[in-house]
Order: structure tokens, then C-alpha cells, then sequence
């Protein structure tokens, strides 16, 4: 039969659409720690549940999932529907993929055993940060971060293989459902993110290597909350005005330091007279952005120790958090500890 060779027609009409998440995962297996496979597959099955809740947020307001559910969730915080709705979307996908045998989720006050004996790994997640902001059109996010389980597959969950530090990760990540829906990730080699083709249904590299400036002009942090904090936080933030630098502060951790992360600046929740060990969650929240500031040249710190070598002590320990741009988080430090 006579056959030529593909060429790749370089016309405009032939304009290339992009690689998808799927094309990445395969042709960066090898970055991936354990490549055996299963890791991939867990970052499609999180990628999955990011676009049903993406498509649940594009409709809220006109449907019946805003406002409250009507329940407290273990931190006493009020549930919104959204936040129950996305916990279900999520631990569904991480059920049927296999790939895990427990899930720590903000919205759930005890660890979920998905009974799955080949399971590898252990998700814990935000299914839906910045709740305050759901009901009013403000972006909000997913984070998630995966550990290998330490324990034998198949036995009962342990303590050891939920409550492990934010350094052991083997991937962490989030989604951020803002003006596009992104996805952000990294399994320890530098972070990529993805944008969400509506109608392709497809997730494309968009954000190919991220790298957080060293230094930025954004500050991020709710003013209103800070008297009775580290009196060191009110020094900085002074050093912060005198230098002309600018305040942003969405309410929504990971539109806030996406943007950071982007644009170089420091996100900061320190520990305040409500919430005197910080508000953000260490096991769901600051270990998955720690990592991924970290792997893009960042810093996270509780500005005492790294966040990643916070030994973790119960399922939804709270800590202070400074993270973003390396030389924003060595400034802030030495007010906190001077
Ligand atoms: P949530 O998990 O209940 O949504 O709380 C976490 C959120 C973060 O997204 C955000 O940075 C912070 O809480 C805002 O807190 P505050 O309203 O105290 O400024
Ligand atoms: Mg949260």
C-alpha cells in the first residue's frame, strides 16, 4: 500500500490546541515518584470531580445548592451545601479509582476508610476552601494533598499513615475555580498548571514550570484580625505600607496564593485572638501549598519552623502560615522572630 509520513500541517488552520492533562501525566510518567501508574491515575481521578464541581459552582445561584446545609462541621463551621456536595463528588471519584485506601477531608471529623486493600495512598482534602465566599460569586479552590501509606495495604488504617508530615508528600495540589477553572499540581518535580476547556472537557498545560518571583509588592492578610496577633506581624505589615506595597486579600486561600504565587507576594494567617494556633488546616491546607510553593522556589513557614517538618498531631490541626516569595517570607521572619 502506498503510505507518506504524518506532517504536521503548520497552516493556521492546523493550530495546535494544546497538551492535556492526560498527555502530560503520560509523558512525564517518569517524574512521577513510584511510577507505577497508580499515582497518574489518582490525579485523573481528582481532575475528574474538580470538572463535576466546577460545572455545580458555573451554576450556583441558579439551581438549589447555594446557602447553608444546615450543619456544623467538626471545626463548628458552618456547612454550605457546595462544601458537601464537592466532599461527596471527591471522595466518589478517590473511591472508584482504587488507587486509596483513607481520605482526610476537612468535612469530615474522622478519617474515611474507603475499604479498598490495594490501596496505596492516603488523600487528605479541602474539597471546597473559601466557603464564605461560595454564595457570592468570589472564587474559591480544592487543595489535596497524596502520601504513600506506611502501613502493610490491606490492614486497618494506623495513626502513622494519616498524620504524616507535609514532607513526605508525593503529590499535592489545587483547584481553583476563578475567571477559568486551573489545576495546579506537583509530585516533587517544580508545578505545572492546567486550564479547564469548558467545551472540550479537557484540562491543557497552560502554567509550564510555575516559578514564584523571589520578591513581590503583594501582601495578603485580614487586617481586621490582627490585633492581639505577634506584635512582629504589625511591624512588617508597617514595613509593608512604608515600602508602598499592595494589600490583597480575596478570603480564599488558594485564589490568594495562586495570585501570589504568580505575581510574587506573601500570604499570612498568623495565630489571632479567635483562632490563637492560626485558622488554616495543616494536613489539608498548608502542607499541599507549602510543597507547592517550595517545588515553584518559594517558602512556607509557621515562622517558627518550616511548614513541611510540622509534626502532625491530630487529623485538623490548625497552624500559622506565612507563604509565597522566598524574600517576603525571610523579611516577615525576621520581624516574627526578633
Ligand atoms: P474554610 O476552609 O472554612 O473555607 O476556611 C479557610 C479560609 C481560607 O480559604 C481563607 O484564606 C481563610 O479561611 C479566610 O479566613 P478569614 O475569613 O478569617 O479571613
Ligand atoms: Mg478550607
Amino acid at each position: 500500500m502506498k503510505t507518506k509520513p504524518y506532517k504536521q500541517d503548520t497552516s493556521p488552520l492546523g493550530y495546535a490546541v494544546g497538551v492535556t492533562l492526560d498527555r502530560f501525566i503520560k509523558s512525564n510518567q517518569a517524574d512521577f515518584p513510584f511510577a507505577t501508574g497508580e499515582l497518574s491515575q489518582l490525579l485523573r481521578d481528582i481532575a475528574l470531580a474538580s470538572k463535576i464541581v466546577s460545572r455545580e459552582i458555573s451554576r450556583a445561584g441558579l439551581g438549589q445548592v447555594t446557602g447553608a446545609f444546615g450543619q456544623t462541621n467538626v471545626q463548628g463551621e458552618e456547612q454550605q451545601k457546595l462544601d458537601v456536595v464537592a466532599n461527596i463528588r471527591f471522595t466518589r471519584a478517590l473511591t472508584k479509582g482504587g488507587e486509596v485506601c483513607a481520605v482526610v477531608s476537612e468535612e469530615d471529623d474522622e478519617v474515611i476508610d474507603l475499604q479498598n486493600k490495594t490501596g496505596k495512598y492516603v488523600v487528605a482534602i479541602d474539597p471546597l476552601d473559601g466557603s464564605s465566599n461560595i454564595d457570592v460569586n468570589v472564587s474559591i479552590g480544592t487543595i489535596f494533598s497524596i502520601y504513600r501509606r506506611v502501613t502493610p495495604m490491606g490492614s486497618p488504617i494506623q495513626p502513622e499513615d494519616v498524620l504524616q508530615k507535609g514532607c513526605q508528600q508525593v503529590a499535592a495540589g489545587y483547584v481553583l475555580y476563578g475567571s477559568s477553572t486551573m489545576l495546579v499540581f506537583t509530585t516533587g518535580n517544580g508545578v505545572n498548571g492546567f486550564t479547564y476547556e469548558q467545551s472540550l472537557g479537557e484540562f491543557f498545560l497552560s502554567h509550564h514550570d510555575i516559578q514564584a518571583p523571589l520578591t513581590g509588592q503583594i501582601f495578603t492578610i485580614n487586617d481586621g484580625l490582627t490585633p492581639g496577633a505577634d506584635p512582629g506581624i504589625a511591624g512588617f505589615l508597617n514595613a509593608c505600607k512604608q515600602n508602598g506595597r499592595t494589600a490583597r486579600y480575596i478570603g480564599s486561600l488558594v485564589a490568594d496564593f495562586h495570585r501570589n504565587l504568580l505575581k510574587g507576594g506573601i500570604y499570612l494567617y498568623p495565630a489571632t485572638v479567635a483562632n490563637p494556633n492560626g485558622k488554616i488546616r495543616l494536613a489539608y491546607e498548608a502542607n499541599a501549598l507549602a510543597f507547592i510553593a517550595e517545588q515553584a522556589g518559594g517558602k512556607a513557614t509557621d515562622g517558627m519552623q518550616r511548614i513541611l517538618d510540622i509534626p502532625p498531631l491530630s487529623l485538623h490541626q490548625r497552624t500559622p502560615i506565612f507563604i509565597g516569595s522566598v524574600e517576603l517570607v525571610d523579611e516577615l521572619e525576621t520581624y516574627v522572630n526578633g
